[in-house]
């Protein structure tokens, strides 16, 4: 238990609200940790798996309608409207705290609470932040151990200090009606009720290390990103960092654990994993961007994941890692999900808990937005500076998005304003991560649409004036598009592991003895200088994807322009000029 008085003052309030029959501290012990797992075997909440298999490994099914980010549900509770902006769903923090009230009050009756201090970075960084999360839910206790720094070290270091997040989380009943993740930037808090979801309920993930942490990122002078990080290392040994922002479901856990094609990897390439989802970027005494992973562990999509698409990710889930709505197979007790093999179980039972034969089933047996959680020591290729308290120094910034058509395999900005037009501009087509349709282009600038706890309009202000500050020392900006589909619908690029050439020529732009074509968007690729070697892919098809439709994208600036306005006076002038900059050079 802490000595700090805020916190202990602050816990209390929140036993005499929730009324919960005891109260367990965490401190992250393996003891105290088996004792949680033991609880929740007992009562169902995990499922044990083959131990010689999948050692340390459970499955958890959530209930049936809480599978996904409810974005619907999420709410940025400022004082002033403006101040959460169009890109929020908005409430006064009076209103949201005498709501939510009620529904917390003695929502803990016949059940523990459970006190989980946790560090979000490395526990020595500068960079790292800390948190306290309130939870009447083991799975959530048992994934924060895993995603974020829970230990004996955080506790000592909160006693030190009143620099902390409350957050207040209740799977309460999973009444969807009465499911709220409220955040209150404006007191360091976050109230989550009603979901068990990983992004709805794991405090210190989306709503912590983004909504909260871009609100005190742009008071302090730093930046939170929707980014993963990742080395790359050259055949003489060198590695350049970079740093790419995709929406969720977008392939950036597939990204972060790149294997280079067979060609660079006999060259000598490598690359090595820091983050999958979040950066924490701040300006080094060297004048130049350093990144942190907040993280400590990976919650990732399972289905695709096969020994082709991820065999990193393959390898980090086989042990200590909690699976969520995936498929158990009753013979032997491992687990299946869509895209792992062609031998689905024929004695399964799907994430809904019925009987499912692969074999005879037409229904899905996992959930297509089904997780892992799996700590970051587990991959095979984690940075060697995955706890450097420093971060690694960033060359390149990539953005990228779902698209089928506009966006181009790849473009580079002209300068980092530029590049946060680039951002800015970026939409995506929706996927299973979050509740509502799949597969409607929306605008995503910087994928951080869902995850800006404040005004998207002074966010862009806050990138510009970044990019002040850091002058010649700022890192490249980029944009990619994996995702192009030719008439018939097939994606045009091989993507995974064949990205690598891309990034070849993204970390070649960042050197100076690359040239590149001039575009109204942008520079685009020469083809020839995208490497093709041993790659099943036509010429024609590489140009087909590195060609820019004029009609399109004076569609595209149509929909920006609404967009924009969305945001109204507060708006950087610098983007409205850029965006008619553009639609004059598309003319
Ligand atoms: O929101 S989660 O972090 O749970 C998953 C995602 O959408 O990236
Ligand atoms: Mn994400």
């Amino acid at each position: 238990m802490t000595q700090n008085f805020k916190v202990k003052e602050w816990v209390n309030w929140a036993q005499d609200l929730c009324k919960p029959d005891k109260m367990v501290w965490i401190d992250g012990s393996a003891a105290q940790l088996d004792t949680l797992r033991a609880e929740a075997l007992a009562d169902g909440e995990l499922i044990a798996l083959n131990a010689d298999k999948l050692p340390g490994c459970y499955l958890h099914r959530s209930a049936q309608n809480d599978v996904a980010r409810s974005e619907d549900k999420t709410f940025i509770c400022t004082t002033h409207e403006a101040d959460a902006g169009p890109n929020n769903n908005w409430k006064s923090p009076k209103e949201m705290y005498e709501k939510l009230t009620p529904l917390f009050d003695g929502a803990m009756r016949g059940r523990t609470m459970y006190v989980v201090p946790f560090c979000m970075g490395p526990v020595d960084s500068p960079f790292a932040k800390l948190g306290v999360e309130i939870t009447d839910s083991i799975y959530v206790v048992l994934n924060m151990a895993i995603m974020t720094r829970v230990s004996p070290d955080v506790v000592a270091l909160l006693d030190k200090t009143d620099d902390f997040v409350k957050g207040l989380h209740a799977k309460a009943d999973l009444d969807i009606d009465k499911r709220f993740i409220c955040h209150f930037p404006e007191d360091n808090a976050i109230w989550s009720i009603n979901s068990g979801y990983g992004g709805n309920a794991l405090l210190g993930k989306k709503c912590f290390a983004l909504r909260i942490a871009s609100y005190q990122a742009k008071q302090e002078g730093w930046m939170a990103e929707h980014m993963l990080i990742i080395g790359i290392q050259n055949p003489a040994g060198e590695v350049k960092y970079v740093c790419a922002a995709f929406p969720s479901a977008c392939g950036k856990t597939n990204l972060a654990m790149l294997i280079p094609p067979e060609i660079y990897a006999n060259k000598g390439y490598k690359v090595w994993c820091v983050g999958d989802d979040i950066a924490w970027l701040r300006i080094g005494k060297d004048g130049r961007l350093w990144a942190i992973n907040p993280e400590n562990g990976f919650f990732g999509v399972v289905p695709g994941t096969n020994a082709k698409t991820n065999p990193n990710a393959l390898e980090t889930i086989r042990k200590d890692t909690i699976f969520t709505n995936v498929v158990y197979n009753e013979d032997d007790a491992t687990l299946w999900w869509e895209g792992l093999d062609k031998n689905p179980p024929e004695n399964g039972i799907d994430w809904k808990g019925n009987k499912w034969n692969g074999k005879t089933s037409t229904e899905k047996g996992a959930h297509p937005n089904s997780r892992f959680t799996t700590p970051a020591a587990n991959c095979p290729v984690i940075s060697p500076e995955f706890e450097a308290p420093h971060g690694v120094p960033i060359s390149a910034i990539i953005f990228g998005g779902r698209r089928a058509k506009t966006a181009p395999l790849v473009y580079q900005a002209r300068d980092f304003a530029h590049g946060v037009f680039v951002g800015s501009i970026m939409a995506s087509e929706t996927t299973a991560a979050q509740t509502g349709a799949v597969g409607v282009t929306r605008p995503d600038s910087m994928a951080m649409k869902p995850f800006c706890g404040y005004n998207m309009a002074d966010y862009f202000a806050h990138w510009l004036e970044m990019g002040e500050k850091l002058g010649d020392n700022a890192p490249e900006i980029f944009n990619v598009n994996w995702f192009r589909t030719d008439d018939d619908g097939n994606f045009i690029w091989p993507g995974f592991g064949e990205n690598l050439r891309v990034l070849e020529w993204i970390l070649a732009r960042c050197g100076d003895d690359m040239p590149a074509q001039v575009t109204p968007i942008g520079y685009l690729p020469r083809p020839a200088d995208i490497n093709m070697e041993d790659l099943d892919l036509t010429m024609d098809r590489l140009q087909e994807i590195l060609s820019i439709d004029k009609d399109l994208w004076q569609a595209e600036v149509a929909s920006i322009k609404e967009y924009y306005q969305s945001f109204g006076h507060r708006l950087p002038e610098y983007l409205h000029n850029e965006l008619s900059n553009l639609e004059e050079r598309l003319k």
